[in-house]
């Protein structure tokens, strides 16, 4: 794309040394495809919608973290009540003798998947501390510029302490059954997922759970899967060369003729069109 929108430090950075800045996204809406000139660590609060990172969908809703580089290629498309934090930094312009590198890794040792999740606990944290690195952050005197850079330190140490991936054995401190049900939706899209025996097995109400679910993410726990499933479909159609009927079973539809209704109801588009236009533009 030749003349594609790149972000300005100049435009969300109050001086040429703040080196954090809070934008709050309350909502974030449709927005298109950029890169920047600055990184950024995207929390989900709540709602959902769909992201999309150097070419892959997500589906994203709350404890959703994100941390994207200056070149990746991002938009937010179908947004429904999404609530987030950017926050936003420019790597040159931090100063503590820190392995940042190290602390703002993306993907994780399991290979490149740049979803991460951050769990209840971890949240109302970082909430925390996100609320007083906005205050700070705005402030330009140098012990302002020291405290709100370690305050960024604390949040990024405190996001790799609690963050997890959902292929991973789950949320390392779940004592929360919603942490737990997203983390399980996130590995299962490719399987049945049966909530009554999710329910038994932790011992909570299944109306309680689904409420909650709904509470938190605007979705229900059914379209969740559901746009999962797509998300992973669609990748696959674009990205690899599987048959439709083999995603359509990997993606957990029992058979491709029901998979190709739900496809084209939530995307506007049959799988095989869908395949085809990212052939015709790559
Ligand atoms: C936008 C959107 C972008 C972010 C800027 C700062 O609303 O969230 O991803 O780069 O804000
Ligand atoms: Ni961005």
């Amino acid at each position: 794309m030749a003349n594609h929108l790149i972000l300005k430090k100049t435009d969300f950075f109050a001086s040429a040394t703040q080196p954090v800045a809070v934008a709050d996204r309350y909502p974030q809406n449709v927005f298109a495809e950029h890169t920047h000139d600055f990184c950024e660590l995207v929390l989900v609060w709540r709602g959902n919608g769909l992201h999309i990172l150097n070419d892959r969908p997500y589906r994203i809703t709350c404890g959703d973290l994100f941390y994207i580089r200056a070149e990746d290629r991002h938009s937010y498309e179908s947004v429904n009540d999404l609530v987030l934090h950017n926050i936003i930094y420019c790597p040159e312009r931090l100063k503590l003798n820190v392995d940042w590198r190290d602390l703002l890794q993306s993907a994780g040792a399991s290979g490149k998947d740049p979803r991460w999740r951050l769990s209840s606990h971890g949240m109302a944290q970082a909430r925390q501390l996100i609320g007083q690195l906005e205050h700070e952050s705005v402030k330009s005197d140098a012990l302002s510029l020291c405290l709100t850079e370690s305050l960024f330190l604390q949040l990024c140490i405190l996001l790799r302490r609690h963050r997890y991936q959902p292929h991973e054995t789950g949320a390392p401190d779940s004592g929360e059954t919603l942490d737990l049900l997203l983390a399980t939706l996130g590995n299962s899209f490719h399987a049945p997922f049966d909530l009554q025996h999710f329910c038994q097995q932790n011992k909570v109400v299944d109306r309680y759970l689904r409420q909650l679910f709904r509470q938190q993410t605007g979705m229900s726990i059914s379209q969740y899967l559901r746009q999962l499933r797509i998300c992973q479909a669609q990748d696959l159609l674009r990205h690899s060369e599987m048959l439709i009927g083999d995603i359509a079973t990997r993606c957990g539809f029992e058979d491709s003729n029901y998979f190709s209704v739900v496809f084209t109801k939530e995307t506007g588009m049959t799988p095989r069109m869908w395949r085809q236009r990212y052939a015709i533009e790559t």
